[in-house]
């Protein structure tokens, strides 16, 4: 049975902070991303955690040279419990974040580096889809905690989850993408996580569709 994420891409506080609130009893992890932390600051992520006592991980999809990567890590890991970035850049820009996750393990502070493999909307087939397998690989070089693949595509989910064997998986695509919820629980296990966001926070009752989907998972 995978966990919950929830994506909590709202755009005010206090919106954000209810839905949590509301949803927190079927929801594992929150996944908060720019549209929130844009729309408030980085310290949302640490509101929110105290309010629902949930892991917050930090969707960014950092994708830069090593030196900016570090930087953004340092400032996200600050607050999150994990961060998500991008694994198309290569090797040294995922291990600079991999990097400072580490500084923070050495101090008893466990920090997820989560990364993208192949994204789950149609445009990741013209460039991602290419190489995501080779991406997938990297994961299991690096030893990265988890990766991202996409409910959208069952069969890509399954093929990435196997190459990089090691790594938890966390799945967006199932509620407002259209992602089939079965296929998908055929592919992942307990240590993975099923990524909703619009079929929960649009829902006109959060708490109703939170349940709703920890129970089919
Ligand atoms: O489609 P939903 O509203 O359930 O949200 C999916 C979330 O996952 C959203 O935060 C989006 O930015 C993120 N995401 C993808 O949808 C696809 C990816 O490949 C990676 C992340």
């Amino acid at each position: 049975m995978p966990k919950l994420m929830l994506a909590l891409d709202v755009l005010d506080e206090s919106e954000a902070i209810k839905i949590s609130e509301e949803t927190s009893e079927y929801v594992d992890c929150i996944k908060i991303g720019y549209p929130l932390v844009l729309a408030t600051d980085l310290g949302i992520i640490k509101r929110i955690k105290e309010k629902t006592n949930k892991e917050v991980i930090c969707d960014f999809k950092v994708a830069d040279i090593p030196a900016t990567n570090e930087k953004i890590a340092r400032l996200t890991l600050n607050y999150a419990d994990g961060i998500i970035c991008q694994g198309f850049v290569g090797l040294d820009s995922v291990k600079a974040i991999i990097n400072v996750a580490e500084e923070y393990k050495q101090v008893g502070n466990s920090k997820k580096v989560i990364m993208v493999t192949e994204m789950s909307h149609e445009g990741a087939k013209s460039f991602m889809q290419p190489i995501a397998n080779e991406i997938a690989k990297m994961a299991g070089k690096l030893n990265v905690d988890g990766i991202v693949a996409p409910s959208t595509r069952p069969t890509r989910l399954k093929e990435l989850k196997e190459i990089a064997n090691n790594a938890f998986v966390i799945s967006p695509g199932v509620g407002a993408q259209g992602g089939d919820l079965q296929e998908v629980l055929k592919v992942l296990d307990e240590n993975d996580y099923v990524i909703v966001g619009r079929a929960i926070y649009l829902n006109e009752n959060p708490k109703e569709s939170a349940k709703k989907y920890k129970e089919l998972l």
